[in-house]
């Protein structure tokens, strides 16, 4: 197949163009490099280093033959979008082009009205595209499982039943998500259930859960082929960072009483997601929504799990929340669509561990600590973003 993967140079755009183009499919990837720009405005960098798009690219074709074509622009540049849809003319496209980190979204106005422009327009400007071009294109979107909350109920797989004064209708599942950045999905999600009605367009939206891990079969084929490991308190997430904390002797950074439960997956099932959604695309004019997560674990489990791993010894420190979210809820959710394509999930496991804890030794020098520390509160209208 043909695919576009928007997003290409980010954590998972990469790595999924890789392993897209491994299994044979013909793949292009989108980017503007805003994710390389917010590692300016905060001064920190990946902790495994990563070469220019460019580099990449031809690395994997010297290895491998294949080649990855490139397109340089801004999702909200309308042109831009058309013109790459025109030119590649893709089967699918993967949409994983946005701004992801809650925390950034929620420094203050500036950076809230950013994220939801950038995230909102450029989703609006892609399923434009396909409509015009070519509403045959399935549109593979990446959505997150906060876009729920923790709703004191089963969560479903993006739809809900419901029976109201005797009458029966099948829904959107209620949102109640917990920043800037997630309500942009949510808003993302109904401009995409919206095109698929109107226009009989195919869409499946991922609604992923955390996502761990820094290495994939094709991307440890070499170091230039690495994609980015991210540790400060605005990009990084939970299990990665305390990877990298426990590694250089700092406490492990528990927000508030660690009781708060997510959805997790190892980067190698979000890649494999990917490819089993392209592959097995949904109907014309349907409105798919897979929930993209292999287990569901409280922080204080996760944090407790990488200190039993770590050779040496670790402590877990609870830090005053800096987010407002739910601890002590419910938290039960269905994921079973993308088991039934044939998902075989690779649960936490010490090899896994330990294997992030090698790669992190050897990059351990380039962490800057104070970026460790949360800086930006949920409760105010504005904090400075990083220290
Ligand atoms: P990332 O920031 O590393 O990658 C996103 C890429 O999109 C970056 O390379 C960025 O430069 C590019 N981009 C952003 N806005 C763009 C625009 N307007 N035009 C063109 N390119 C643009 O993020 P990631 O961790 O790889 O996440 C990818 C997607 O998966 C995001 O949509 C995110 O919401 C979703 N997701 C991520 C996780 C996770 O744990 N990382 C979990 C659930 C869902
Ligand atoms: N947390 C800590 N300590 C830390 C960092 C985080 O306790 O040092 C807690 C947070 O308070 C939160 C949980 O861990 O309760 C998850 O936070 P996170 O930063 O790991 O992840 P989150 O902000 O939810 O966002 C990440 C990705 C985002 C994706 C989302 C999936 O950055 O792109 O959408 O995971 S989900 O959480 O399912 O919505």
């Amino acid at each position: 197949m043909k695919i576009l993967v928007l997003g290409g140079d980010g954590y998972l755009g990469w790595p999924t163009a890789l392993h897209l183009s491994a299994a044979g499919h013909d793949v292009a990837v989108a980017d503007n490099f805003a994710r390389r720009g917010y590692d300016y405005e905060m001064g920190v960098d990946s902790l495994i280093p990563i070469e220019p798009l460019q580099t990449r690219v031809n690395t994997w074709y010297q290895l491998t033959g294949k080649r990855i074509g490139m397109y340089i622009g801004d999702l909200c540049d309308a042109d831009f979008t058309y013109r790459t849809v025109g030119d590649f003319a893709p089967e699918a496209i993967v949409h994983y082009a946005e701004q992801r980190a809650a925390p950034y979204s929620m420094v203050d106005r500036k950076h809230a009205v950013y994220t939801q422009t950038n995230n909102v327009v450029g989703n609006l400007n892609v399923l434009y595209a396909i409509a015009e071009i070519n509403p045959d294109i399935h549109l593979v979107k990446l959505g997150t499982m906060g876009e729920y909350g923790t709703p004191n109920i089963d969560i479903e797989e993006g739809w809900l039943e419901i029976q109201h004064k005797g009458r029966t209708d099948r829904v959107l599942f209620p949102k109640r998500p917990g920043s800037f950045y997630h309500l942009s999905k949510v808003h993302d999600s109904h401009n995409i259930e919206f095109a698929c009605r109107i226009w009989g367009i195919r869409a499946t939206d991922l609604n992923q859960g955390v996502v761990y891990g820094q290495q994939t079969p094709e991307t440890a084929a070499d170091d230039r082929l690495a994609t980015r490991y991210d540790y400060d308190a605005v990009f990084g997430t939970m299990l990665n960072r305390f990877v990298i904390q426990s590694v250089i002797g700092l406490p492990l950074t528990v927000y508030g009483n660690g009781s708060q439960t997510r959805g997790l997956i190892d980067i190698r099932d979000t890649v494999r997601c990917i490819q089993l959604a392209c592959e097995n695309p949904a109907a014309r004019g349907e409105f798919r929504v897979f929930n993209q997560m292999t287990q569901a674990m409280s922080v204080q489990q996760v944090a407790e799990t990488i200190a039993a791993a770590s050779p040496e010894a670790v402590t877990i420190e609870h830090v005053d929340n800096p987010r407002v979210e739910l601890e002590d809820h419910y938290y039960n959710v269905v994921y079973t669509g993308l088991a039934d394509l044939g998902l075989e999930a690779h649960l936490l496991s010490d090899t896994l561990i330990d294997s992030l804890f090698e790669i992190t030794k050897r990059y351990a020098h380039r962490v800057r600590p104070e970026a460790m520390l949360p800086t930006i509160q949920w409760r105010k209208t504005s904090s400075i973003i990083s220290n």
